[in-house]
């Protein structure tokens, strides 16, 4: 038997082995009877009891299996975790990613109160400032045309070369906030190694008016690198009388690491600096945001700062019971941990906000999938659930069968804008009710005896009717949250994704794991790296399951064939 994954935890379980969550336990078994459309029909104020207001943003909850009863269960075992404690210990700058020995600081990033943050009893709100005012300084250039190209133009085009925490959130945002963006400027972001992403977007761009932003917090991910090569190469290549001083005027680094820069090529004074106290997914607030700051300008970049900033106050500030973060991390816990839910989706019913599920992806699982908590003992609960979505009206046609009529709990979060940066009212109409009738039919869903009215007043016949009855009653008391912004704009953009941080913060805690490491990507690199190495001397060098060996073989045969026929 291969060993477990931590050790093994031979005390008590401090999160399981205790009273509040005993008595969630024994509150389950009767909540999770009630139907959703009883605890309506019982209290006609509870849309109002259990909504929030945030700026210009509604929380609304009042669709979920809750009580009072519940929520008071669930803020007690907040406490218990000591939820409030953390919070305070990671905005003071204490080193509370404890396997990594490091402080976990994006909320300083966007201290726009500028109040002193300290680590190691320096105080780092200087640096950040400095670096805020140097992206500034830069963009401004850029954008204004005074940054000129080897051949004398002006730029036109960004295009962002990282992965992960190094793309998904300035990818996001700069999507969300396309109605915001220069007229004149176009962003492309390059994360995979496959060819045919670069190749795709290359195609489309000339050198002389092209901007590359390396964006690697290491400077030394494989895919970042390789990709920023061929880029360079490109530019070289495809430039006509360029030189490497060139380089210079059309590409610069992201990083933490000054020392790869220098060797890739970059000059320092290209450089925009972040610091080890930022993990890659929390990045985006940092100089990993410029290329979003290129395209979108640095006050719209300061505005998304203060929305995060105004939801980082409210988080420290407001009592549990009306802390939307809390809220919003305490509901997921609630069905993860004791309905068992598996998964949990995001549905945007807004246009620009198509690549947020994916953020969310990484920002949550990557942060709270985990085994062993923090002290490195194997965990005997569920940590973080799935997250995935897409855009709710293309779901509706699609995955939402599942959802409707599937025999798994998935809670949701439906997030809308009420205003578009399109105004056509005919189609903002249409959204606005597909979205409320989705949150009303998962909760409502259809009893036999409606669906037989129906069917009747359809005139179907009734032996046709009978049959059909139970493929077309809909059981219902599927919870959502809906997260409602008067409009998509930086300021509530900035405040959502803090909302969603804070949730993951919480969880984390509640889980009593560390949200702040990410180990479980390391294994796959270093097998890449031995996988590589023969593939490209073709020798077999290291051992491999026979699974992973006759892979390895068949690509290598093909392979082999492919290049032959592209020689003949
Ligand atoms: C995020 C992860 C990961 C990281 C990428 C890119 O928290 O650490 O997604 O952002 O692996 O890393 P670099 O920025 O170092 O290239």
């Amino acid at each position: 038997m291969r060993p477990l994954r931590g050790v093994p935890l031979n005390e008590k379980s401090p999160l399981t082995d205790t009273p509040a969550w005993r008595a969630l336990l024994a509150h389950h078994k009767t909540a999770s009877t009630l139907h959703m459309v009883e605890l309506f029909n019982k209290d006609p104020q509870r849309f109002k009891r259990y909504s929030l207001t945030f700026e210009d943003i509604l929380f609304d909850y009042s669709k979920n299996r809750i009580t009072d009863e519940t929520l008071s269960l669930l803020f007690d075992l907040t406490r218990q975790a000591k939820v409030e404690d953390l919070r305070d210990r990671m905005f003071s700058g204490e080193k509370i990613n404890n396997t990594e020995g490091r402080a976990v600081l994006h909320t300083a990033l966007r201290n726009r109160s500028n109040q002193p943050v300290f680590v190691d009893d320096e105080n780092v709100m200087p640096k950040i400032n400095a670096e805020l005012e140097k992206m500034r300084g830069f963009s401004d250039k850029v954008r204004s045309g005074q940054w000129i190209g080897y051949a004398g133009l002006p730029i036109t085009h960004i295009v962002n070369i990282g992965i992960g925490g190094s793309d998904l959130g300035p990818s996001m945002i700069c999507r969300a906030l396309q109605p915001y963006a220069h007229h004149s400027l176009t962003v492309d972001f390059v994360s995979n190694i496959d060819a045919s992403h670069i190749d795709q977007i290359l195609i489309k761009l000339r050198p002389e008016t092209t901007l590359f932003v390396i964006s690697s917090k290491t400077f030394t991910t494989q895919e970042t690198i390789t990709n920023a090569n061929t880029a360079k190469a490109w530019f070289l290549n495809g430039a006509g009388r360029v030189t490497h001083n060139d380089i210079s005027k059309h590409f610069v680094a992201v990083s933490t690491n000054e020392t790869a820069v220098k060797q890739f090529g970059i000059d320092p004074q290209n450089m925009f600096r972040f610091w080890d106290w930022v993990g890659g997914r929390y990045s985006l607030w940092s100089a990993i945001g410029l290329s979003s700051v290129l395209y979108l300008g640095m006050d719209n970049f300061i505005a998304l700062l203060e929305g995060a900033h105004a939801m980082d106050q409210h988080f420290c500030n407001e009592p549990l019971e009306t802390n939307i973060p809390v809220i919003l991390a305490m509901l997921g816990v609630w069905y993860g941990n004791f309905f068992g839910a598996e998964s949990s989706a995001v549905l945007p019913y807004d246009h620009n906000l198509r690549l947020l599920p994916a953020y969310l992806e990484q920002a949550d699982m990557e942060s709270n999938g985990k085994s062993v908590d923090k002290k490195g003992r194997q965990i005997n609960y569920s940590t973080g659930k799935i997250i995935w979505g897409a855009e709710g009206i293309n779901g509706q046609h699609a995955f939402y069968q599942l959802l409707h009529q599937g025999t798994r709990l998935i809670p949701t979060d439906f997030i809308a804008s009420v205003n578009s940066h399109q105004c056509n009212p005919t189609h903002c109409s249409i959204l606005a009710s597909n979205f409320l009738a989705q949150t009303e039919a998962l909760m409502r869903g259809r009893t036999l005896e409606e669906t037989r009215e129906q069917l009747a007043a359809a005139d179907i016949e009734l032996h046709k009717a009978e049959k059909r009855l139970p493929h077309m009653t809909f059981q219902g008391n599927q919870p959502s949250n809906s997260i409602v912004l008067k409009k998509l704009t930086p300021r509530t953009l900035g405040s959502l994704i803090a909302m969603y941080e804070h949730k993951i913060f919480v969880q984390g805690a509640v889980w009593n794991l560390n949200s702040y490491d990410q180990w479980g990507v390391e294994l796959g690199k270093n097998l890449t790296k031995k996988i590589l190495e023969e593939i490209e001397t073709n020798k077999n060098l290291h051992q491999h399951d026979s699974s992973t060996q006759g892979l390895l073989d068949w690509f290598r045969t093909h392979r082999t064939e492919e290049v032959k026929n592209n020689i003949e």
